[in-house]
């Protein structure tokens, strides 16, 4: 017996049917255009078509010896401006790049803090080719700050933290990257710039009226006076807190307002790579970090690779400004990922492929 079906059913199958069809076609088109191209680029129906070339992949980036570079600023102790573990790390960190960088420039000047003190500061340049005109700016801050003012314990919020991750972690990732350099040398500029005195800025428990603008002093100095007269770069990239297993960067709000198209060739190349997990297409709070002033004074568009929480009550790492932001929160696989995804970036701006 012939079963009755409904005539909607009947046009609904054929619709699916046309829509499979459509779909074939579709297919046999990429077929097409994708495998039966010849190495000419003509396919069998006799139109041209450019291959598509495949993106080149960066040299290796070693989580290992970012790792070393890590650990080495940490065993120094806190680098607090004014210090001597802070004076020790500068001479290491000038003679390490100066082995690696074409060029390395110490710009040496004085901030008033917070609290009115004046305090004596070297943001450290080291460059690749400092001729070339097409540049790209890496950044990081290589001081650590003086109070662990987040500290569970009152007691140790005058205590100065060991940053391992804040932001010795940045500083470790920008060394490997160097030595990278050193060894597949690239023809664009590429500046690492180490910003002093980000981390100085005015603590929870200081008395009086909330200033602004009391981090990132080294930068905002940069950013008025840069290294050379009329420096320019094509955009810049700043690391900081890289270091955490697990880290999300979300995507940084001022980096996305000043930057989304550096933004997006970023998080691209992270989640192509694999690093889908650290680099989330997922919008975070802006933060007044140095590419806040990169962007807004020296006129660079910049983006922070920055570890943002979304879990209600913090904006960072558990470990942000405590006594536990020690080795204990680096993972190396983490620096592999943001060394990596870095190190694609430049080396694809290099050969045009950006
Ligand atoms: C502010 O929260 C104003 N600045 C955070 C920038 C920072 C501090 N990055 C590391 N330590
Ligand atoms: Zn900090």
């Amino acid at each position: 017996m012939a079963r009755k079906v409904p005539i909607g059913l009947i046009s609904t199958n054929m619709k699916q049917l046309r829509y499979y069809y459509l779909l074939l076609c579709l297919g046999c088109l990429v077929a097409c255009n994708s495998c039966e191209t010849d190495p000419n680029g003509t396919t069998g129906n006799g139109t041209t078509v450019t291959p598509a070339k495949p993106k080149s992949q960066a040299p290796d980036f070693s989580a290992d010896s970012a790792y070393a570079y890590v650990k080495k600023q940490v065993d120094f102790g806190p680098r607090v401006p004014g210090t001597p573990e802070h004076a020790a790390c500068k001479d290491w960190l000038v003679s390490s790049f100066e082995a690696y960088a074409d060029r390395v420039i110490k710009q040496e000047g004085a901030v008033q803090v917070f609290d009115g003190k004046k305090i004596n500061f070297t943001n450290i340049i080291a460059s690749f080719n400092p001729e070339a005109t097409t540049r790209i700016l890496l950044c990081a801050h290589w001081d650590t700050r003086p109070f662990a003012d987040h500290d569970q314990d009152p007691a140790n919020h005058q205590k100065p933290i060991l940053g391992a991750n804040d932001a010795g972690s940045g500083v470790g990732v920008l060394l490997e990257i160097a030595r990278v350099l050193k060894s597949n040398p690239v023809k664009i500029g590429v500046d690492i710039v180490l910003f002093d005195v980000e981390d100085y800025g005015q603590p929870d428990f200081a008395p009086g009226p909330r200033k602004a603008d009391t981090y990132a002093l080294g930068s905002q100095y940069w950013s008025k006076n840069p290294h050379v007269g009329g420096y320019q770069a094509k955009y810049g990239i700043l690391l900081d807190m890289v270091g955490a297993s697990n880290s999300r960067f979300r995507i940084e709000g001022y980096s996305n307002q000043f930057a989304s198209n550096i933004v997006q060739k970023v998080w691209s190349i992270g989640n192509e790579l694999g690093y889908g997990f650290n680099f989330p297409y997922e919008n975070g709070p802006p933060i007044q970090d140095d590419h806040f002033y990169i962007n807004t004074v020296a006129g660079i568009p910049t983006v922070d690779i920055i570890h943002l929480e979304n879990n209600g009550y913090s904006t960072f790492h558990s470990s942000w400004h405590t006594l536990k932001d020690d080795m204990s929160v680096i993972d190396p696989t983490t620096l592999k990922a943001v060394g990596q995804t870095v190190l694609t970036v430049v080396y694809r701006e290099d050969r045009g492929e950006l």
